[in-house]
């Protein structure tokens, strides 16, 4: 590239950070609010100044491309409340994608019954998948609920300060700002009956305790791969209506969900490097399924069907 052509980029690049900057400042997030919020599963969050920095360099440093820039100073915007370091971390470092997992896929890979055999051509294709009714069975299915999870948090010593040090605690759209605050609301809100704010929450499990009470009621899932590696740590997603928003997932592994109560769509984009060649998809999981997706290319969002309740378990995969 020539140094003028060089120069003027960067100029751009300039540009488009000041009006990023305003964007969201303007959009009502107070400087406090955006240190406080994460989105995303790294717990790190830095502060406007610094993740602005810190994307500067990374842009620059690996030789930027202009056209990525744009795309995710439009996704940003359409973002409301989230402060998009991960992603503009992520969106830096991560390799270019080939758009492999995304190319013809129309819809999510639909599997029944499948066999840990049938499922090994599958395990790494980054493409998403729906495996039907494969936790049906699963005592989790018949005895996580809300109460559980309270009973769980109230009973274990250290478990609320695990989420808040070290496990990740993640509000999205309501206003909690811990699991004890999620978990001591009151029954009508936890119903949300009418009158109430809708809430939606996700929250890491990496207590050791919490952890190997929660397995007692779920295995391995029988499909994935004997050899794979699954982390000490388990998500769970539970809540109403608007579900997460658009993100991306600064993890470093596949991810299995496990949809337990509810009816939750999803809406996957690809990521910006795919958007002209790829489409984005939306599907509905159940109670019981499994979903696949590669959270870390995928963009990905959900929302829950009016009226129900929907209660997930996430871990990673590798
Ligand atoms: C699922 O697959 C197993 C083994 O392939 C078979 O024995 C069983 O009948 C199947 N179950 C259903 C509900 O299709
Ligand atoms: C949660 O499940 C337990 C055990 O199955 C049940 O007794 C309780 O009523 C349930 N609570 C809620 C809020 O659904
Ligand atoms: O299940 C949800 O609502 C969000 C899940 C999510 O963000 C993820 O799987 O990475
Ligand atoms: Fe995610």
């Amino acid at each position: 590239m020539k140094v003028d052509q060089k120069n003027l980029d960067i100029e751009r690049i300039k540009e488009d950070f000041i009006q990023l900057n305003s964007t969201l400042l303007k959009s009502g997030i107070s400087f406090s609010k955006l240190q406080k919020t994460s989105l995303g599963k790294s717990p790190t969050v830095y502060n406007t100044v610094t993740w602005c920095t810190a994307l500067f360099i990374i842009i620059i440093g690996l030789g930027y491309q202009l056209h990525l820039f744009q795309q995710i100073v439009k996704y940003t915007r359409g973002v409301r409340c989230i402060i998009p370091n991960n992603y503009f971390l992520w969106e830096g470092t991560r390799p270019i994608s080939d758009c492999q997992y995304c190319l013809d896929v129309e819809s999510p890979i639909i599997l029944y019954n499948i066999s840990r055999n049938d499922f090994r051509s599958y395990a790494y294709s980054s493409k998403p998948i729906v495996v039907k009714g494969a936790f049906l069975n699963w005592p989790a299915f018949k005895y996580f609920n809300f109460t559980f999870f309270k009973n769980l948090y109230d009973q274990t010593e250290g478990g609320y300060k695990s989420v808040d040090d070290e496990c990740q605690f993640l509000h999205f759209k309501s206003d909690f700002i811990s699991l004890r605050d999620v978990l001591s609301m009151n029954s009508a809100r936890i119903n949300n009956e009418p009158g109430t704010k809708s809430w939606y929450v996700g929250w890491g499990n990496c207590h050791s305790e919490i952890l190997q009470r929660m397995r007692q009621y779920y295995p391995k899932p029988h499909f994935l791969p004997e050899d794979c590696e699954i982390p000490s740590k388990e998500y769970i997603f539970m809540g109403y209506d608007d579900g997460a928003t658009m993100h991306l997932d600064f993890i470093s592994r596949l991810m299995w969900q496990a949809q337990l109560k509810g009816s939750k769509k999803w809406i996957l984009k690809p990521s910006p490097e795919c958007e002209d060649i790829c489409k984005t998809i939306t599907f509905l999981v159940e109670p019981g399924d499994a979903v696949l997706v590669d959270t870390r290319v995928w963009y990905h969002g959900t929302s829950i069907l009016p009226g129900e309740f929907s209660l997930s378990i996430q871990s990673e995969y590798g």
